[in-house]
């Protein structure tokens, strides 16, 4: 399609629907469950037939009905504008000026971002990692477990080593450092030391009991240890890094790039994970990802592995990929990952795309 007809490309209306994906395993932290999926589902329908989706993912079902109604009524804003992402978000950017995008809102505004990027990439007849300069290409992933103690965690590991994962991540915090220790070891024992295992204690612990924690658990050989206390207290994240033998890393509650560069500036991590939905879409992830690069910060993906797939084929620092399916259910074609990698396809988009009959199945 020519530049002219792109500018024809108006935004005609915003549809939000929410959904409860099951999971094929609850995602246990520390410090709560997610027991299904709670996803608000985008459509941005343009004048010209192309619809962009997206999805963004609530945490929590108390949460759900709220983002969808937000996304609904900030649509309104883009409506009867001509497609151009980055214009979106300094519109909604302006309009939230009083209230502030934080929390729910800059969920809304992600879901919205994420929805016009794809949009855009279709009207261009591009994958997005395309339409952003770069190449389609597999990603680098880690197969993404939870606290899921002793049998399945064993299970799951094998089953992601036998997939051809190269590394794992696993959720801690157990109510003793015994407890941590053990579930390391096994794990550790079983996939070996050429696999990459990570921990993800979901905030869970004090200062004082992430730095003793941590001493223990320097000799299984961890490539990180994930959001060890409150992801706010970038303070707390420093002191623990400062006497840590291993990477610290966080990012998948930084809400927007300012959040990112204060963390750095505060020496809170070795590593970064940002979030697209919490970092502002992908207007916010291009932010998030320059500032990676002038910082020298590897920079890894979080949930929302299908947009991920292509952002980080744009990422100069870029790291792993996080392989945990919120979504499949929901999607006409789930990510596909092969040796280790996610392997998106060169389909124009993001490869986010609905199986309407699951999403009228599993609609709330
Ligand atoms: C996580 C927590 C809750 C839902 C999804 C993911 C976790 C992670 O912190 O890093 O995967
Ligand atoms: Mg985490």
């Amino acid at each position: 399609m020519n530049t002219e007809k792109i500018a024809n490309c108006i935004v005609e209306r915003i549809v939000a629907r929410s959904v409860m994906v099951p999971l094929e395993y609850p995602v246990k932290t520390s410090v709560g469950t997610v027991d299904a999926s709670p996803l608000v589902l985008i459509d941005l329908y343009l004048s010209n037939g192309i619809v962009g989706h997206a999805y963004v993912f609530t945490y929590t079902p108390l949460a759900l009905e709220s983002t969808r109604v937000l996304v609904q009524s900030l649509g309104t804003v883009l409506c009867g504008q001509a497609l151009a992402p980055y214009a979106f978000d300094r519109l909604l950017a302006a309009r939230l000026r009083l209230i502030g995008r934080s929390g729910i809102a800059m969920m809304a505004c992600a879901g919205l971002d994420m929805a016009a990027w794809d949009a855009l990439a279709k009207a261009h007849g591009l994958p997005l990692a395309e339409l952003l300069g770069g190449k389609v290409r597999p990603v680098p992933a880690y197969d993404s477990h939870s606290m899921d103690g002793e049998t399945i965690g064993l299970l799951r590991a094998e089953r992601a080593v036998d997939a051809g994962f190269r590394a794992i991540k696993i959720k801690i915090g157990y109510k003793d450092l015994r407890d941590d220790c053990h579930i390391v070891e096994v794990i550790r024992k079983r996939i070996g030391s050429e696999v990459d295992l990570m921990v993800d204690y979901n905030q869970s612990l004090s200062v004082p009991e992430a730095q003793r924690r941590i001493r223990a658990l320097q000799q299984y050989g961890l490539s990180w240890i994930e959001e060890p206390t409150l992801q706010e207290d970038y303070a707390g994240h420093a002191r623990i890094r400062t006497q840590a033998a291993l990477p610290i890393q966080m990012g998948e509650n930084w809400c927007g790039v300012e959040e990112m560069q204060r963390a750095l500036d505060a020496g809170a991590c070795d590593l970064g994970m940002p979030d697209v939905m919490k970092i502002g879409g992908v207007t916010g992830w291009l932010k998030a990802a320059a500032l990676a690069e002038m910082r020298g910060l590897p920079m890894s993906s979080h949930i929302f592995q299908e947009i991920s797939a292509h952002l980080l084929a744009v990422t100069p620092t870029a790291h792993w990929l996080e392989r945990m399916d919120l979504a499949g259910p929901v999607l006409a074609k789930p990510l596909a990952f092969r040796d280790g990698a996610a392997v998106p396809d060169d389909a124009p988009g993001t490869g986010v795309a609905w199986n309407e009959e699951a999403v009228a199945r599993f609609g709330v």
